[in-house]
């Protein structure tokens, strides 16, 4: 008998029920810490999504014509549900991302639970506005829920950005259509059986797995669905915004980014290396805030490029179950692949390898996993390929500068905007170099502090449009306003 009939089939969420793809159709997931298939998704299509959008569209009227205060206790009891299973979706998570275990034990599944749980009071106290006409009448504006929407993510946070694209959407009253990336299925597919305890009513959301272009491209296409929240790369978002656009659906797409790192010699060396060699390859660099491009003040370039390649080289990279795992498996081969040959392109553009820059085969049964150094490469112009493409693996480049202006043309210099970290202890220049950085995020002498009430997005290829807080109920309702004259 083939392996794979006796292998776990995952299967699609539709009106609070689990179901098979109708075309009988799976494709394979591997488990990225072995190299090996250990169980199968819906290669979902079309049929699947109609499915989906017939039970969202009988399910709108009851969930939107619940409360928000009705609303918000069913997401209290999504977000405690997760929480309440924690050690199933973080077990989950590490296997089907190649993370290690406590990475997705501290950031991932965590975040999932206050993703639910700040939409869910955020929706509470969310409110609109009304404009007083002395003597004439009153202006007031309504929010009201857009009704079908579509939320597609990606692989590298599965349920941290799964969640947070659906748990708005969901507290402003839609309801969803939701895909997961292919290569991460798994908690979005636990997340459905935990959407029906806490009593959801069926239909409101539906979770469809299979590949982008077909039951992702099912989902952009569909008249019904109104709008689309999009987390992926640059190349996808403009194929999704060029065949959305003209339907006009509303559109929030969460792309790539080149982030870079400012670090000026008056810095808190001791604080910033110990965050900068997690924001250069925390989630073995696969988050979409990690700083790649590290850009050190000439005064503390080589004092940086010693200390910081010597503990680069200490980075444990083991599998995800390993306790003193820093760094686990790259999500895929694909993906691996792809790293590898970027850091083959930075040799040949001129660049020197100063650690890393190599798969690391481990011992059974890892042997065939996706692992790689951390990798530090310096000696590259700003302009050149690896320094202006996402990479979106552990590899980070080393460029000294020597004034704020050459820096920040640097820092500025590709086609995208996400985000940055400026490491300084200068106040006015913090505040003047933020100003001037081309990005929707800066941290100042920090990376990746979180508050979800903050627009969160990028300019330039990294985006159209923000999450987070208001930004993201306003995003997921459509306003109207009403006049009544005196
Ligand atoms: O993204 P894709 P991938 C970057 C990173 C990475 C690159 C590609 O550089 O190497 O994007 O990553 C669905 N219609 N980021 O392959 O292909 C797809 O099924 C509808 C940055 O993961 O964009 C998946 O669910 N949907 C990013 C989702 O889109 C489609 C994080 C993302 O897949 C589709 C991840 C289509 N035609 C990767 N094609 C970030 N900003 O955090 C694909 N999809």
């Amino acid at each position: 008998m083939d392996i794979k009939e006796t292998m776990e089939k995952l299967q699609n969420f539709i009106n609070g029920t689990y179901c098979p793809p109708k075309n009988g159709q799976y494709i394979d997931n591997y488990e990225p810490a072995t190299g090996k298939v250990y169980s199968l998704i819906p290669d979902s299509d079309a049929s699947d999504v109609e499915d989906a959008v017939d039970a969202a569209e009988k399910a709108f009227p009851i969930w939107s014509g619940m409360s928000n205060e009705e609303r918000s206790a069913v997401l209290i009891r999504l977000s405690e549900g997760i929480q309440n299973n924690m050690e199933l979706f973080v077990n989950a998570e590490s296997k089907d991302n190649g993370k290690p275990r406590k990475l997705a034990a501290h950031v991932d599944i965590p975040r999932a639970v206050s993703n639910f749980h700040f939409f869910a009071t955020a929706i509470i106290h969310f409110a609109s506005e009304s404009h007083h006409m002395e003597g004439v009448g009153i202006n007031y504006t309504l929010r009201k829920p857009i009704g079908i929407v579509g939320c597609i993510s990606p692989w590298n946070l599965p349920l941290y950005l799964f969640s947070w694209k659906i748990a708005p959407a969901l507290a402003a009253g839609n309801c969803v259509i939701a895909k997961p990336s292919e290569i991460t299925p798994y908690t979005a597919y636990l997340l459905g059986k935990i959407a029906k305890e806490a009593g959801m009513p069926d239909g409101v959301l539906n979770i469809i797995h299979g590949s982008g272009a077909k039951a992702g491209d099912a989902i952009i296409k569909h008249p019904k669905i109104k709008a689309i929240s999009f987390t992926g790369g640059t190349k996808t978002g403009a194929y999704i915004a060029q065949t959305a656009a003209p339907m006009f659906k509303k559109l929030s797409l969460e792309l790539g980014g080149k982030n870079p790192t400012l670090i000026f010699d008056d810095c808190d060396f001791d604080d910033m290396m110990k965050t900068v060699l997690r924001s250069s390859f925390s989630n073995q660099g696969q988050i979409c805030l990690c700083g790649s491009r590290l850009f050190i003040q000439r005064g503390i370039y080589e004092r940086f490029k010693t200390v910081f390649v010597e503990k680069v080289g200490k980075i444990k990279v083991a599998n995800p179950e390993h306790p003193e795992a820093i760094m686990g498996a790259v999500v895929s081969e694909p993906h691996m692949e792809k790293v590898l040959s970027y850091i083959r392109l930075a040799e040949e553009e001129g660049g020197t390898i100063l650690t890393g820059g190599n798969r690391v085969m481990l011992e059974a049964p890892y042997a065939d996993g996706y692992y790689l150094r951390p990798t530090v490469i310096e000696g590259l112009a700003y302009d050149c390929r690896t320094n202006q493409e996402e990479i979106f693996g552990p590899v980070v480049t080393l460029t000294p500068f020597d004034t704020e202006e050459e820096v920040l043309k640097m820092a500025n210099s590709t086609e995208y905007g996400l985000a940055a970290s400026v490491w300084t202890s200068e106040l006015k220049r913090a505040h003047r170099v933020a100003e001037q950085l081309e990005v929707g995020i800066v941290w100042t002498n920090s990376w990746l502090v979180r508050d979800l009430r903050t627009p969160f997005g990028g300019v330039k290829s990294s985006g159209v449009g923000r999450e987070g807080g208001w930004e993201a109920l306003r995003f997921f309702t459509e306003p109207k306003n009403v006049f009544v004259s005196y």
